[in-house]
């Protein structure tokens, strides 16, 4: 495979198509050094919603590129690799959204944006895990039910102690296989290290951590430190934006299986294809969008 021969057929057509390529934090480095935009998929959706470009190439996993085709109607969204989804957000399902009602009549839906349009339709409110405890915290309702995560649920919950919060079973493979033991095998390497955590991973992981963010605030987090090494509790992908930011600093994955397999399906191969056959063309139910736009509105409105 020649990479400089695809990566110019990549700006050629991306001209030729009038596109954009915006990427997730958790990308291979080789997608995210030839995206337009690189970030965190609530900062990539809004980016999308202000682009002049007619196409957009999501390079992350299906419910992101969803989330930007709701955000963008009009716009033509690809995802490279179709079958890039995410396990998390398989673990509900718009059926069990409606039991939930019919269980807790007088609680409000929260709904983590690592979720089907199908299950945003049904929820009062979406919110990433840069927001969610401010969502949470301003939704005017205390009692609510917060999914499908419900290791950031427990991290909100810990935040938000005046409300009362339910909790769905929910997890995300990647940061749930991080024990206690791998944290404290960690520290014990990098003992003048910080620990910098996603609150995905299990709430006695979150509980040893200098600090918990997002993949956007661990990266603004070390950015503005002045200290110089850290222990990186995500997904491995984040070390591209860390490392390229902070040339000085000294960076450790927390554990070598921090490896999103969804997120890793994109190639620079697969994006070029995307581009040349129009391929693969994320669309919403007309009903579903509706209800998801609300959701995903209304979490603009409140953070
Ligand atoms: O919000 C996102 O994009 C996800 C899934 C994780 C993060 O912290 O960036």
């Amino acid at each position: 495979m020649d990479i400089e021969k695809i990566k110019k057929e990549i700006e050629d057509l991306k001209k030729q198509k009038n596109a954009v390529i915006v990427a997730h934090n958790y990308q291979i480095d080789e997608i995210q050094e030839i995206a337009d935009f690189v970030g965190d998929s609530f900062y990539l959706s809004k980016v999308c919603a202000d682009r002049p470009e007619d196409v957009i190439v999501f390079c992350g996993v299906h419910f992101m590129a969803e989330s930007a085709k709701i955000l963008s109607p009009q716009k033509n969204v690809l995802l490279p690799e179709i079958d890039a989804g995410c396990p998390l957000a398989d673990m509900i399902t718009e059926e069990d959204v409606d039991s939930l009602r019919e269980k807790y009549p007088d609680y409000s839906i929260v709904c983590y944006i690592n979720s089907p349009a199908a299950v945003k339709a049904k929820s009062d409110v979406v919110c990433t895990s840069s927001n969610a405890v401010k969502i949470v915290k301003n939704f005017p309702n205390d009692k609510i039910i917060f999914l499908p995560d419900k290791n950031l649920g427990s991290f909100v919950k810990k935040q938000v102690p005046e409300k009362d919060i339910v909790l769905w079973e929910g997890f995300c493979i990647t940061h749930y296989r991080i024990k206690k033991e791998d944290v404290l095998k960690a520290k014990n390497a990098h003992p003048e290290a910080l620990l910098l955590v996603h609150p995905e991973c299990r709430p006695e992981v979150v509980e040893l951590a200098d600090f918990v963010g997002s993949t956007k605030q661990i990266i603004d987090f070390a950015t503005s430190s002045e200290k110089k090494e850290f222990i990186i509790g995500t997904e491995m992908g984040v070390l591209y934006t860390l490392k390229k930011k902070n040339p000085d600093k000294k960076f450790y994955i927390l554990h070598p299986g921090m490896i999103c397999p969804n997120m890793k399906k994109n190639t620079l191969e697969s994006v070029r294809n995307a581009l040349l056959e129009e391929k693969y063309v994320i669309d919403v139910e007309k009903d579903i969008m509706e209800g998801a736009r609300k959701a995903l509105l209304k979490m603009l409105e409140l953070s």
